[in-house]
């Protein structure tokens, strides 16, 4: 079970160790907790088939009991989430900076299991809910377990870990009504922000497409904090923790995440699931940012500000490793559900910065333990036990596994030979990093975190066209379902702060009085030096990221008549890009094509829907077309994906079933719809009659790499209201 000594882990170890733990219950009797085999499961002992239950029914009261008791507390936060498992293992030694044994041997792969998770929702609520997601992971190296409990956001709302339980009172649902759920769209959570300003860069980030991610797999993930690395001779860099998708980060819209939390409110676990199941592995690079000691004051923001990054541009991002998550759980409840995460894990070569929002964590995450899994032996639930061996003086509690054996349970002693021993750091004992420290004890926060809005107009000003009209319609949404005017004007006033131009357009969208107060004024908070507030990071906007085809979801419309060479030649493209195609039409079963060759059909327009896929290709052969034209569902598919900005894939014949879309094929003279002609569009790929089947699936590929066609949008926006 527990790794012999001097053995180096690897990525079955976690594996193994679990397997000692799993159960299969294929062919087996059926028995009591007891292990008594039961001859009758359906009805209860009674005193004759009418008559009363008997107490001596050992079975019905186990089973009810056990029955009773299947809930425990959901995570005050992060309720909602979904983990799998996978390998970690880094490109070079990093021993000039850490000691850290995972990071030193690149032929090592370390086990890890990671829990993505939305924030504010119940366990039952919708993946797709504008929010931030979190992103924890555990490591089960050599040295013990390292939990890296990060988001899919580099900053936080607040500086302080005294006001999160003021913050999350605030943006859960209301205490009197319990509304709305799993959204910040209502008045007590704008009302915290308008009065707790430190909130506002990542107010920015939540209001941008950053809080929609289409996938887990395609957002990054954040340490947020300055941690310390340490190298072996004691020597510490400051260091902040990133994970790049190798798939790029992209987004859905907010119609669309919308309209998915009603349709398939498990999108995201799915989409997990799914691509692991058909080993379209997701894979992360492992990032850091690193300061050396004496260039901790050379900024013009504090290192130790949670709600502040480090500009890529000034320090830039080291890849130097890579995640793979290759494995789903065998049973939610025993893995995800008792994975208990704690950014107190370190292990030697790795240490804490005096970040308050850092130091105030250290004592929550165990805390919370304690009252969700009943007890302070945790660790030895299965998910949760490292790989290194446990010995120490701890014993009893609630639910201890461990056969502790031996007459002593304290140090020091002479019966039992004084062991365990601590060891030197030689041996691996971890040392804190010896930072001098002095002070006064005050309630205070230094000066040098007051600057409240400099990096979120950082953020504004990197932002694309597109994405700033993005965050102006995410800003009237949720300041627009706030009841209270006060409240509404108060998130005006502030965000005039972050930029004049966005704060009017939200004073416009919901009602209230533009700002006076220009970005930059006195109100705007201490503006450190530097002159930050014109600059941008290129790194923060999504335009930038990777573009990948692969394991985008195509919906393939079709019925019986389809032209069978397009759809050859398509599908053959779509699996050398690795796009998932799923053919949708109108009944389950076979439909059969212009040769004869039969299409297995997924999905039908009633159990599947346009926004649960990237893009949509109605394949050629008229017949096909004709019957689909005649589906008003068929129809609204199209629509939808366009609306939503996806490659829509067709041949010339379908321009009847486009135009019933809103999409006019090259008529000047249309007057509705968006676009009068593909060439405009790179996401309207149109086959003409004559084109080989060929090349245009291999343009329907690269438009669906693109991902959206914002062009689209820009297009779609009135005139008037555009910014560029
Ligand atoms: Fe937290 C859970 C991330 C601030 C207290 N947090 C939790 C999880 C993530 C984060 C990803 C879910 C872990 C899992 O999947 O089981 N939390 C963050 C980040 C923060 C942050 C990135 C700011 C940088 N958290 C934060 C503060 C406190 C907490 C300031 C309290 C002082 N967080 C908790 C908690 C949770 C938790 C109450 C709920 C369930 C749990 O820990 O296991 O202790």
């Amino acid at each position: 079970m527990d790794h012999k000594k001097g053995q180096q882990p690897h990525k079955d170890m976690k594996d193994s160790q679990l397997e000692e733990f799993r159960v299969s219950d294929a062919g087996e009797p059926m028995t009591t907790n007891q292990g008594v085999r039961i001859s009758e499961d359906e009805h209860s002992l009674k005193a004759g088939a009418r008559g009363p239950t008997l107490m001596e029914d050992f079975h019905f009261r186990e089973k009810l009991t056990h029955f009773d008791h299947e809930r425990i507390p959901e995570r005050v936060v992060h309720a909602r989430g979904f983990g799998v498992h996978g390998y970690f293992q880094v490109y070079k030694p990093m021993t000039k900076y850490t000691k850290a044994k995972f990071l030193q041997d690149p032929s090592i792969k370390t086990p890890v299991f990671v829990r993505f998770s939305t924030v504010a929702g119940s366990r039952g609520s919708a993946d797709t809910v504008r929010d931030a997601r979190g992103f924890a992971t555990k490591f089960y190296t050599e040295d013990g377990n390292f939990d890296l409990v990060g988001n899919n956001i580099p900053v936080f709302f607040i500086q302080d870990a005294l006001k999160f339980p003021d913050l999350v009172h605030a943006f859960k649902p209301e205490p009197h009504n319990e509304m709305p759920q799993a959204s910040t769209a209502h008045d007590t959570h704008w009302d915290f922000i308008a009065n707790n300003t430190e909130s506002a860069h990542m107010v920015m980030w939540t209001m941008s497409d950053r809080a929609i991610p289409r996938s887990y797999r395609m957002m990054e993930g954040f340490g947020v904090h300055t941690f310390r690395f340490v190298n072996d001779k004691g020597e510490a860099h400051f260091v902040k923790f990133h994970w790049k998708p190798l798939l790029g980060v992209h987004s859905l819209v907010w119609d669309e995440a919308q309209k998915i939390a009603g349709k398939d409110p498990d999108f995201h676990r799915r989409d997990l699931w799914e691509a692991i199941e058909t080993g379209n592995y997701p894979e992360f690079e492992f990032g850091v940012q690193m300061i050396r000691e004496d260039e901790e004051f050379n900024f013009d923001f504090d290192i130790l500000d949670p709600t502040k990054i480090w500009p890529e541009e000034l320090i830039p991002v080291q890849r130097i490793g890579k995640m793979t998550l290759n494995r789903n759980v065998d049973n939610v409840f025993a893995e995800t559900e008792q994975a208990a995460f704690h950014v107190g894990n370190v292990v030697p070569g790795i240490d804490f910065s005096n970040d308050p929002l850092l130091q105030g964590r250290l004592f929550s995450y165990t805390d919370t333990q304690l009252i969700r899994l009943g007890g302070p032996n945790f660790h030895e639930i299965p998910i949760n036990r490292p790989v290194a061996e446990v010995h120490n003086n701890q014993r009893e509690g609630y639910h201890r596994m461990t056969i502790n054996r031996g007459q002593t349970s304290y140090h020091k002693n002479s019966l039992g030979n004084n062991d365990p021993r601590p060891v030197s750091q030689l041996d691996g004992g971890y040392a804190h990093y010896q930072e001098k420290v002095e002070g006064r004890k005050v309630r205070a926060r230094s000066d040098s975190f007051k600057d409240h809005y400099t990096q979120a107009k950082l953020f504004w000003n990197s932002m694309s066209d597109v994405e700033k009209q993005h965050i102006i319609k995410a800003f009237r949404f949720e300041v627009g379902k706030v009841r209270s005017k006060s409240v509404q004007q108060q998130v005006v006033d502030m965000f005039a702060n972050v930029d004049l131009t966005l704060a009017e357009e939200i004073a416009l969208g919901v009602g209230v009085t533009p700002p006076k107060a220009k970005a930059g004024d006195e109100a705007s908070g201490t503006t450190m030096a530097g002159g930050a507030e014109t600059k941008a990071s290129p790194a923060l906007s999504q335009l930038r990221t990777a573009m990948s085809p692969a394991t985008r979801k195509v919906a393939v419309l079709a019925a019986d008549g389809f032209d069978a060479d397009e759809m050859k030649a398509v599908l053959a493209a779509f699996a050398e890009a690795k796009v998932v195609p799923e053919v949708v039409s109108e009944n389950l079963g076979m439909i059969a094509g212009s040769d004869g060759s039969r299409l297995e059909v997924m999905h039908t327009f009633l159990t599947s829907d346009s926004v649960l896929f990237d893009a949509v290709y109605v394949a050629g052969g008229e017949k096909s077309i004709a019957k689909l034209q005649g589906i008003k569902e068929a129809v609204n598919f199209v629509t939808e994906a366009y609306n939503h900005f996806k490659t829509v894939g067709a041949s010339a014949q379908a321009a009847g079933l486009l135009s019933g879309s809103g999409i006019h094929l090259a008529d000047p003279a249309a007057t509705s719809g968006y676009l009068t002609s593909p060439d405009e569009d790179t996401g309207l790929v149109i086959r003409k009659e004559t084109e080989d089947a060929g090349v245009f699936a291999r343009q329907l590929v690269d438009a669906i790499a693109m991902h959206r066609h914002w062009g689209r949008e820009m297009q779609m926006i009135p005139p008037a209201k555009r910014t560029d």
